[in-house]
């Protein structure tokens, strides 16, 4: 069986070359990408042997690249016993089975997003973050099924296996996939309703999101903030599942902050859509945390890549904090004066060394003032509505029922509390 997949189950780390096609990038950005893809693979325990770099104005047809250039790298590979050649590209289906025709079962390829979505399907944890990667993979492979492919009735379960008169193997492949995509949609649907009523229970609090780009320290400043244990690690996608902890500042003041999952450039568009329901959390959000390593020699891309997946998600009217994190690791402190000119809304922090963390809450508890009042407000008994709202949108600190009133001291959204009195007033 050849699937276009870097397995993860073998002990015994895999090696593979990497091969990037670049039509007109600068040679830093491309030292960059192939980097990131290094650090992908890594992170799917294969180590690379060799990275092939081709300049072309136009992508051969049939073959990506080139056919004579293939069969070099298809020579190469095989003496360094590689299992895969991973392109940075994303290749076109009918690319791909080319290629895999070509390689035979000596090599299996594999283009950015499969590797992506394989690290995606190793780190999904809830059952959410597993229905979201399978629906993702699936959609995936549907159209880069190849004829090695085969036997996959066993991997669905083997539910309507027998095709009709002169159904071959492929097209039963094919419907079998489609009818899990439906199950799986259906699955989704389920899920995400569940989810949407958690969130009616915490309309009421100031809700912070953290987004940025893998690897930037997203979980590792939710710890230090809400000293809990969420997965930190030195690989890509460490995360996929949204975790949100309330934050108690003080008697009066709490927020709700979530870590997500993180983005990377050209963030495969199924996976986008997959995980919209997960970065669900964010559209609901006050406030973006948008954590971005302040180390990287890309930094200007990754807050591009933010902005682009959140344009994307049609979520980018929010208000935001630019937080740059493992400023333990800077070495030389004019980039952090140059960046405090170009991001003036902007906090430098160390998630690693708990640097300026606490200045971080106490820009969060500001945001969080200047959207919310603490307030008086008394209402008659009779005014049932009013006093629905109240529970509704507020916190409430203080109740005092007196005999023609009730009297409530609250704290909520200016916006809301203002609509509450102006109908008292009426
Ligand atoms: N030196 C230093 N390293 C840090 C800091 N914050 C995080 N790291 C390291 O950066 C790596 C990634 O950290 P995570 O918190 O997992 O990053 P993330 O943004 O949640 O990553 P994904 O979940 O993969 O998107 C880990 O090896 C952390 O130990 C910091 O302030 N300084
Ligand atoms: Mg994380």
């Amino acid at each position: 069986m050849s699937k276009q997949t870097l397995k993860t189950t073998d002990t015994k780390p895999k090696k593979a070359m990497l091969v990037g096609v670049f039509t007109n990038t600068s040679t830093l950005d491309q030292e960059n990408q192939i980097n990131e893809l290094e650090g992908l693979a890594l992170t799917l325990g294969v180590n690379i042997v060799d990275k092939i770099i081709q300049h072309k104005k136009r992508v051969d047809v049939k073959y990506f690249i080139g056919k004579g250039k293939l069969k070099s790298i298809y020579e190469s590979a095989i003496e360094n016993k590689c299992t895969y050649i991973i392109f940075n590209n994303d290749i076109s289906p009918s690319q791909i089975k080319n290629i895999q025709n070509f390689f035979k079962k000596d090599l299996i390829v594999i283009d950015r997003t499969g590797v992506i979505l394989d690290i995606f399907n190793k780190h999904a944890q809830t059952k959410e973050a597993k229905t979201q990667v399978k629906l993702a993979q699936l959609e995936y492979f549907l159209p880069r099924l190849t004829r090695q492919w085969t036997h996959l009735e066993r991997q669905m379960g083997g539910v309507g296996t027998r095709g009709g008169p002169g159904e071959t193997q492929i097209e039963i492949d094919r419907r079998l996939i489609r009818n899990q995509i439906i199950k799986l949609k259906k699955d989704l649907n389920k899920i995400e309703k569940s989810r949407l009523n958690q969130n009616k229970n915490r309309k009421n609090i100031f809700k912070v999101s953290l987004v940025g780009y893998t690897n930037a320290g997203k979980s590792s400043i939710m710890n230090s903030i809400a000293f809990s244990d969420n997965y930190v690690k030195d690989e890509l996608f460490a995360t996929l599942d949204t975790s949100t902890k309330k934050i108690t500042i003080d008697k009066n003041n709490s927020f709700l902050l979530s870590d997500t999952v993180g983005f990377i450039r050209n963030l495969p568009d199924n996976l986008v859509a997959s995980f919209r329901s997960t970065l669900g959390e964010i559209e609901h959000s006050n406030l973006l945390l948008k954590v971005v390593d302040v180390t990287s020699n890309e930094l200007e891309i990754h807050i591009n890549t933010i902005d682009s997946v959140l344009n994307h998600l049609k979520i980018d009217n929010k208000d935001f904090l630019i937080v740059f994190n493992k400023v333990d690791k800077l070495k030389d402190e004019i980039i952090i004066e140059k960046l405090k000119k170009t991001y003036d809304n902007s906090i430098f922090v160390s998630a690693k060394s708990k640097l300026n963390i606490d200045s971080l809450i106490d820009k969060v508890e500001t945001k969080i003032k200047e959207e919310n009042i603490q307030i008086n407000i008394s209402v008659a008994y009779d005014q049932g509505k009013i006093i629905n709202d109240i529970y509704n949108n507020c916190s409430i600190i203080r109740k005092e029922e007196k005999n023609e009133s009730i009297n409530f001291l609250v704290n909520g959204n200016k916006k809301k509390i203002n609509k509450i009195l102006s109908q008292i007033k009426k």
